[in-house]
């Protein structure tokens, strides 16, 4: 199948999607979903890749879920079919998921975006979870992963009024990791994307792990997961590398072993 709504590339250890309906600013069709859930899966398991960055245009990076192709299924349309199932692939990827976020993140954009494990966002990028407007509620984890986010009262407001966001609301409550230039977004994303390839791959995955655990487990069974993880990583090489490098005064040489 060739893909006709993502474009990807590599450079170097990152991987890129970027998403690529301009005409619909990007909405998620079904065809999207399934052209970017097969290439997440292909770099995950390509062991050249360690970092995967998801990207959209300079005016949207998603402007949600395709609302024409929703707009005439009926209820037992969507139970039957389980509307959108594979929507939370993204959440199964053990590579790290960088979202370079520029203009519209909405609905399902903003969804997608909070789904990856981290957010650079240019000045110009804008978030809502707008769905009660069209009348429906966010359904792609937004009403979890916001309030987990910003609160519950911040969570609220934007749910329950559909409001955007600006970028420097965003970055002040955390939703963003950094504001940059719009000129600059792909070179931060990269700049951050190439500092994490450059160390111990089985370390990294180790941290999402353990990060990840804070959001499905309780504090006592997190902290307990945290304990065993670090324990088991005293039987990497790149454990006694890492430290000896630093005793020694010199770069550490991971070989994701
Ligand atoms: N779907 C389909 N087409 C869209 C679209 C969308 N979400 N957003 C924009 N477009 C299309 C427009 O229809 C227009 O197409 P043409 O008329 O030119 O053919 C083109 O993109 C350009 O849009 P505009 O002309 O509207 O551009 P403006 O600059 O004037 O406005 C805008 C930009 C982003 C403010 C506006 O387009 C807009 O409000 N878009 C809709 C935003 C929205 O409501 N997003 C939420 C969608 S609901 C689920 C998981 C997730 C979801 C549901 C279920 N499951 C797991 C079950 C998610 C739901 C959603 O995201």
């Amino acid at each position: 199948m060739s893909e006709e709504t993502i474009i990807t590339e590599t450079r170097g250890k990152v991987g890129i999607i970027t998403l690529n309906r301009p005409k619909a600013l990007n909405a998620l069709n079904g065809r999207l979903i399934t052209e970017m859930n097969a290439a997440l899966d292909r770099f995950d398991g390509d062991p050249g890749i360690a970092v995967i960055i998801l990207a959209g245009s300079d005016k949207a990076f998603a402007a949600g879920a395709d609302i024409r192709e929703m707009k005439d299924k009926t209820f037992a349309d969507v139970t039957e079919e389980d509307f959108l199932r594979d929507w939370d692939h993204i959440t199964t990827i053990r590579k790290p998921i960088i979202a370079a976020v520029a203009g519209y993140a909405l609905g399902g954009g903003f969804e997608f975006a909070l789904a990856c494990d981290t957010i650079i966002a240019a000045g110009n990028a804008k978030f809502a979870l707008p769905e009660v407007t069209l009348g429906i509620i966010p359904g792609g984890g937004g009403t979890q992963r916001l309030v987990q986010a910003v609160g519950k009262a911040k969570a609220m407001e934007m749910i329950l009024t559909g409001r955007m966001m600006d970028v420097e609301e965003a970055e002040r409550l955390g939703v963003v990791a950094r504001v940059v230039p719009p000129e600059k977004l792909m070179d931060e994303a990269m700049a951050v994307a190439e500092k994490i390839a450059a160390l111990s791959q089985p370390v990294i995955a180790s941290a999402k792990r353990a990060v990840n655990a804070a959001f499905n487990l309780p504090l006592g069974e997190g902290l307990a997961f945290e304990r065993k993880s670090i324990h088991a990583l005293f039987a990497l090489a790149d454990q006694k590398e890492g430290m000896a490098a630093f005793v020694e005064k010199r770069k550490p040489v991971f070989r994701d072993r």
